[in-house]
């Protein structure tokens, strides 16, 4: 990137992490904790008897003790730690339009919440209302529906097992399995296409297998802004001298290189590590292509090495004995050409063949991946790929080698086990009334795209978000905005004040929740929750901090709170799981056998990993046999004329989903902003458009991102990338993978136009 003229855009020169890391964690904790005895907090993240980092669900390693550093675990935390109040007086100053009028930063800088508040539509201010109130507020209202049906239960993955498994509980015992859950906007395609491969919607591999690894692939995913806890794992691949491969549209400065803040050595040496050993910018979309085309190269790899008298390069005795459909997938490969390949994957033939080879020279891989494959039209299919990739070497269920998904939330992956789920399986709804004496509706919920579409239509009047921001996380905010506005009731169980929480209904309530940092007791005694990181381990969770407001309650205790005021009759024993977060954890294992002695083995340092059975190559499908699945081809690009760019949205690295810290993305050379937009030069020149040009971005259905500058970036030709979530007015809400329901987030297909100030503006 050439120096820019842009106001604050500059070229970041340095390696991801070191001692600008070190600096924005000293600005955070300046910011939002002054001199509190909070900043305490951070020491406690992560360690045996603290809690859990809220910032992601990268696992920890299990035999260290000292603090791991990460500046995005440490954002995350000063966030919720703030000495900033929301209270009764600054409601009673601002009129929720108003609110409404301001930014998402500066709605949720306002600080975190302190009591319960009603909607006051008369005054148009939120009021505070006691807990008791609230409760049966909500009861009546849920009553007065017609039907369970039209409730809609959000969950948003920060959300501890206790809570979520609770929660589900509430839901079932009022009669809709409607789970919408920022899983669906996010690695649902894991969890419905994995399962079709090998019997598990979820990652195969261990920390530990990568100490193992001979070669990383990391396909579609930014650690270093994302899962910075994971270029330390990255750094030790690449220590081992053996080879990262990047596969991703951006050059993204944390694949690149990394300065690890805890190694003195290389702090006060100024020095880094490379990380990628080979970066290829595949065109947004192209990633089957590129699958494809390696899977291709492998094939013909395979029949010269055989040819020469070699025994080839598959796995033969792993594919016999384990796999059914690899003649189908041989069939697609080689009707399939390395033209088509090359134009849809935006690479070079040979680019794509030394991927392959970097593949099939290594014994042991590890496959990583994340949005930049799940939030796709084909996202089920990109990561069906994945797995067939990994199958033809027989790199699932040995160490050092299978599949990574990189989840988002810290447990995300938890609240899907506790069963989170729109589309539960009959086993576990008997288990379910049986340990609990209810009777679990059967019928299948909606997801969070049906459940916004059915709050669009009016045939849902009711929404509850267990955390989150749904309204602006989903796209199409002029359809989700006004989904809202039309609703009975909106009640949300959030921490901080957010856009979703002001787009009130006739009746809204804030439950304002501690955070994990925060002591949570009951009864007189210190309660733990638990989480499931990436990798399936499963372990408590303590937070130690005085809670930002003597008025706030737990997760559980609210969930519990509406159930009981909701369900007088209930046999359910609310009060006593909200006493002792134990019995919870008792009726946990009751109904997931899996958590056989769950309260016993989390108290264990570092708790336990689930059953995954395909990391013992044993496949939970039908037939007991992991398949290669295909759909045939390689899906076009969805028709698009000449001049068409697709574009990408792109978290910064100053925010958390719809949460923005600040608006410096430091990485990508962005500060104070977040209004750009990130192009190639030469595509920039070629629609006579220049660097610091403000445009507008058009999609067909003339959807328009107005006013943003270009600026010139190391991105695929083609390919756009704009900031989630200002860049959601582009997505249409049903612009979405059918298999499994989740948004086209990253492939929006636009034009440039430039843009035409307004009057006055
Ligand atoms: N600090 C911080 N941490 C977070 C979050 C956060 O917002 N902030 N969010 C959390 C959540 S919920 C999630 S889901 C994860 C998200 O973590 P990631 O999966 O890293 O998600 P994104 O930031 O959306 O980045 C996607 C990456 O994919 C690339 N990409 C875009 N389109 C394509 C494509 O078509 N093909 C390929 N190969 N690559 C593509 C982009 O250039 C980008 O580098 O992080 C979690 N952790
Ligand atoms: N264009 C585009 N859109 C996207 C994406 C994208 O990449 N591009 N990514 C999608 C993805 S992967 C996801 S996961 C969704 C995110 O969707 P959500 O999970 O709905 O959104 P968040 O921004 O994570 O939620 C932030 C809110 O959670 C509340 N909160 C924080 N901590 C806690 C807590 O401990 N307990 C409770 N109860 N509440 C808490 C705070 O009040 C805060 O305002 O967005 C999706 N939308
Ligand atoms: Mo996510």
């Amino acid at each position: 990137m050439a120096d820019s003229p842009i106001k604050g855009v500059a070229p970041y020169g340095g390696p991801a992490g070191g001692w600008g890391a070190l600096q924005a964690v000293a600005n955070a904790v300046r910011k939002e904790m002054g001199a509190s005895a909070n900043t305490r907090a951070l020491l406690e993240m992560n360690q045996p008897d603290g809690f859990d980092c809220p910032g992601c669900a990268w696992p920890d390693p299990k035999h260290t003790s000292s603090f791991e550093f990460c500046e995005n675990g440490a954002k995350a935390v000063t966030w919720e730690a703030t000495w900033k109040r929301v209270t009764r007086e600054f409601f009673a100053e601002h009129t929720v339009s108003e609110l409404r009028g301001w930014s998402d930063y500066e709605i949720e800088d306002a600080g975190r919440l302190t009591e319960p508040m009603r909607y006051d539509a008369e005054t148009d201010r939120l009021v505070p209302v006691t807990w008791d109130e609230a409760f049966a507020g909500i009861a009546a209202r849920l009553h007065a529906l017609d039907h369970p049906d039209q409730a809609e239960f959000y969950t948003s993955g920060r959300s501890s097992n206790e809570s979520a498994f609770l929660y589900q509980l509430l839901a079932r015992t009022f009669g809709t399995n409607n789970f919408p859950d920022c899983s669906n906007m996010c690695h649902e395609p894991t969890s419905v296409g994995l399962p079709q491969s090998i019997g598990v919607g979820k990652g195969t591999v261990m920390l530990e297998d990568f100490d193992q690894a001979d070669a990383v692939f990391c396909i579609g995913h930014n650690p270093g802004t994302n899962h910075p806890r994971m270029l330390t794992t990255l750094r030790e691949v690449s220590l081992r001298g053996k080879p990262i491969v990047v596969l991703n549209p951006l050059r993204e400065r944390g694949l690149e290189r990394f300065a690890a803040p805890q190694s003195p050595e290389t702090m006060l040496t100024l020095s880094s590590t490379p990380l990628a050993s080979a970066y290829h910018q595949v065109k947004v979309g192209g990633d089957v292509a590129v699958l494809k085309g390696m899977m291709k190269a492998l094939l013909a790899a395979d029949a010269a090495d055989i040819a020469a008298g070699g025994a080839g390069l598959l796995d033969r005795a792993f594919i016999a004995e384990h796999t059914v459909g690899f003649d189908g997938l041989v069939a697609d490969l080689d009707a399939i050409s390395w033209d088509a390949i090359v134009r849809r994957a935006g690479l070079a033939r040979d680019a794509i063949e030394e991927m392959a080879r970097t593949y099939w020279s290594a014994e042991r891989v590890i496959v990583c991946y994340g949005m930049g494959i799940t939030q796709h039209r084909h996202g089920t299919e990109n990561v069906r790929q994945i797995a067939n990739l990994l199958m033809l070497r027989g790199n699932i269920g040995k160490p050092g080698a299978g599949i990574c998904p990189l989840r988002g939330h810290s447990n995300v992956q938890g609240d899907r086990t506790v069963g989170i789920t729109e589309i539960p399986a009959e086993p576990f709804l008997a288990r379910l009334d049986k340990a609990f004496g209810i009777a679990a509706p059967r019928k299948h919920g909606h997801n969070a795209v049906e459940a916004l579409a059915a709050m669009a239509e009016g045939s849902s009047r009711a929404f509850i978000g267990l955390g989150g921001n749904f309204a602006v996380a989903m796209p199409d905010p002029e359809v989700a905005f006004a989904a809202f506005r039309k609703l009975d009731l909106n009640v949300q169980i959030i921490t901080k004040l957010n856009r979703t929480a002001l787009l009130v209904a006739k009746h809204s309530y804030i439950l304002p929740c501690l955070g994990r940092t925060e002591r949570d007791m009951q009864n007189g005694v210190r309660q733990a929750v638990t989480v499931e990181d990436s990798m399936s381990m499963v372990h408590a969770s303590r937070g130690g901090l005085k809670p930002a407001s003597e008025n706030l309650r737990s997760e559980v205790a609210i969930v519990a709170g509406i159930a009981r005021a909701t369900f007088p009759d209930s046999p359910v024993d609310w009060e006593g799981m909200t006493a002792d977060y134990d019995r919870i954890r008792d009726k946990i294992e009751e109904v997931f056998p899996d958590f056989f002695d769950f309260n016993a083995r989390i108290r264990q340092p570092g708790g336990f990993r689930l059953r995954v059975d395909a990391s013992n190559r044993k496949w939970d499908t039908p037939d007991g046999k992991a398949h290669f699945l295909v759909a045939p081809g390689i899906a076009e690009d969805d028709g698009r004329d000449e001049g068409t760019l697709i574009c990408t949205t792109l978290r910064s690295h100053d925010q958390y989903n719809t949460t923005i810290y600040g608006l410096n993305d430091r990485y990508r050379g962005v500060t104070g902003r977040r209004d750009v937009i990130f192009m190639n030069a030469e595509d920039l020149a070629a629609l006579g458009f220049a660097e610091g040009s403000k445009v507008d971005l058009v999609t067909p259905d003339e959807r328009v991102l107005a006013g943003v500058t270009a600026v010139a970036y190391p991105i695929a030709k083609g390919v756009v990338g704009a900031y989630y979530p200002e860049a959601n007015v582009l997505v249409a809400a049903a612009d979405y993978d059918r298999e499994c329901g989740t948004p086209a987030y990253k492939s929006i297909p636009v034009r440039l136009r430039a843009h035409v100030a307004q009057a006055g503006s």
